[in-house]
């Protein structure tokens, strides 16, 4: 690579769910001192960045990604005055803060959707997407990311209005220039606060197709890990120019478009390196790859993956993006299972050395790493919970829609699809210690705790010199000392081999060696590895050479 790099191509990031990081008034929602509090763990971790999901004032239809006032914090997180105090503690400790910014939709809290909906003349209606009924239904077929229709019929004017999500969010009009530099301003305030980046929700959704035509499927899940229907809009491109320069470029930030929806040719628009757009996007490519085969069920599935599937693309990623954007790496977010339970074992005996595996395969690769809190300790997904406990409204739709009304599988069959698959699985309270509740709170915690707890902590992790903790302290430690594993050329090993993903990383005058063993099996291969390699990190003491173990991972360095 000749360009320069910047920070952020260096930076490993974490993420923080702040309603299940940690409660400091006893209400059982996390909280902004609550982060305050925990910035030494994350410090100690190595992270150089935070992302905050939402924590904007919200009446949390959607938990905080319905705003209903973009310059106002959620009260249950706390005050301006604490966002204040986090932001500068955070940076005193060399950490910067990424900030979420919803701007698809609104709450239809938000006083322009008041406005909006008062009536057909109001300066306000046009902000927002309203259409005449059709032969007296819904102006599209297009469904909701959440199941049911993506229109909502409001009786006060007699229109539909669209939301590509709840009801409770509707979707705003790009096309209205006033929306476009009323966003802006708000941007501003909080570049002005000097946060030092955005991550900008289904950023791919906010350019309408021309028309809004019926898409290929009704199902709203599809927009997702399509190029088809309403993802990639005509003028997305021209917007996030019009963004980059009327904000983004007044700092020096990270920025990173969550794209639903994105292939490789239209993500290398976003993150061109032009500089005039955005540094990365989150593709879903591999995040659909375990997806049900029947599209009518979406993610709702609980098979793994093929690990041949897998390899082909994300190596796709890495080879086509190369030279020409920038990846974002990750496994575990707000809305996926856990990793460790997804694509390695949560079963006592193999969860740590898995946990360990599935890191090592994504943080040798090219983009920047993100960690999703809980994922640096192992935690699993949450078998525990039942249809009952479960807070998440898209798990309460799919029992709703696809159990209920549509009968497409039954109620035991969807328990099962969202163990595996639910997104209440990374939702869970973080797991501090073995006290009541992990330490999260001393209330009733807004949700129930994965019932583990007892011996998956931080309080333990910490304790234990082997474990998943100080791995992945070590991983962003070796991104930060070595070069090449921000800049390296990636290759694919074996792209046909079930059972081990391999890879090197190649510069000029080194290389590394990363061998993966996705099988709980003992199997044996043989790489070639040269007399002078040394290993960079591994999950087992010692190198049992072409021995690969359960879920073994090892990382050969040598100098060529
Ligand atoms: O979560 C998904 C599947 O379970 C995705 O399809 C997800 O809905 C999509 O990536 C958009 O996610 C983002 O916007 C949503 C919000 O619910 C998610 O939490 C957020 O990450 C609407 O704002
Ligand atoms: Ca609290």
């Amino acid at each position: 690579m000749t360009k320069s790099i910047k920070w952020w191509q260096k930076a490993v990031v974490y993420q923080v769910y702040p309603r299940s990081f940690q409660d400091t008034n006893g209400d059982g929602v996390g909280d902004l001192k609550g982060i305050e509090q925990r910035l030494d763990y994350i410090k100690k971790l190595g992270a150089d960045v935070i992302w905050l999901n939402p924590v904007y004032a919200s009446p949390d239809k959607d938990n905080g990604y319905d705003i209903s006032d973009y310059e106002d914090i959620n009260s249950k997180f706390g005050t301006m005055a604490d966002f204040d105090s986090l932001l500068a503690k955070a940076h005193e400790k060399g950490i910067k803060v990424l900030m979420d910014l919803v701007v698809n939709h609104t709450s239809d809290q938000h006083r322009w959707f008041i406005e909006s909906r008062s009536s057909k003349d109001n300066d306000k209606r046009d902000f927002y997407i309203w259409r005449d009924p059709v032969d007296g239904h819904e102006p599209n077929n297009w469904g909701s990311f959440f199941s049911g229709p993506a229109w909502k019929f409001d009786d006060k004017t007699g229109q539909y209005y669209l939301h590509l999500f709840v009801e409770g969010q509707p979707d705003l009009n790009w096309a209205n220039p006033t929306v476009r530099e009323s966003v802006f301003n708000m941007m501003n305030f909080w570049v002005d606060k000097g946060i030092d980046g955005f991550r900008m929700d289904v950023i791919s959704l906010i350019s309408k197709p021309d028309g809004l035509p019926d898409g290929e499927v009704p199902e709203g899940a599809q927009y997702g890990n399509s190029d088809k229907a309403v993802a990639n809009g005509p003028h997305v491109h021209e917007y996030l120019k019009e963004m980059r320069q009327k904000v983004l470029n007044r700092a020096d930030m990270m920025t990173v478009g969550e794209a639903s929806g994105v292939n490789i040719e239209n993500a290398v628009k976003y993150a061109n390196q032009d500089n005039s757009e955005l540094n990365m996007v989150f593709q879903f490519e591999h995040m659909g790859l375990d997806n049900n085969p029947n599209p009518a069920l979406g993610k709702w599935y609980d098979k793994k993956v093929s690990l041949v599937d897998l390899k082909a693309n994300l190596s796709k990623w890495q080879n086509h993006l190369a030279e020409k954007a920038w990846n974002s790496l990750y496994w575990d977010n707000h809305d996926q299972p856990r990793a460790v339970s997804r694509y390695g074992s949560d079963r006592p005996e193999y969860r740590v050395v898995s946990a360990k595996m599935v890191a090592t395969l994504l943080h040798f690769m090219q983009g920047t790493p993100y960690i999703y809190q809980g994922e640096e300790i192992g935690m699993t997904n949450a078998y525990n919970l039942q249809r009952d406990d479960f807070d998440d409204v898209e798990i309460k739709n799919a029992f709703k829609y696809l159990v209920d009304k549509d009968h497409l599988v039954d109620e035991a069959t969807m328990l099962k699809y969202v163990h595996a698959k639910g997104r209440d699985n990374a939702r869970t309270p973080m797991q501090w210690n073995d006290s009541k509740n992990a330490g999260f709170t001393t209330g009733l915690p807004w949700l129930k705790m994965n019932d583990n707890y007892l011996t998956i902590n931080v309080k333990n992790t910490l304790a234990d010199p082997n474990s998943v903790f100080y791995y992945y302290q070590k991983l962003i430690r070796l991104r930060h000392e070595l070069p090449i594993i921000t800049t390296g050329t990636y290759q694919l090993l074996d792209p046909n081999d079930e059972q081990v993903y391999a890879y090197r990383r190649v510069s000029a005058d080194e290389e590394l060696l990363i061998i993966n063993n996705f099988t709980n099996e003992t199997i044996t291969r043989d790489y070639q590895v040269p007399a002078n390699a040394t290993i960079l990190i591994g999950n087992y003491e010692d190198d049992a050479k072409s021995t690969l173990r359960p879920y073994e991972a090892k990382v050969y360095h040598f100098v060529k």
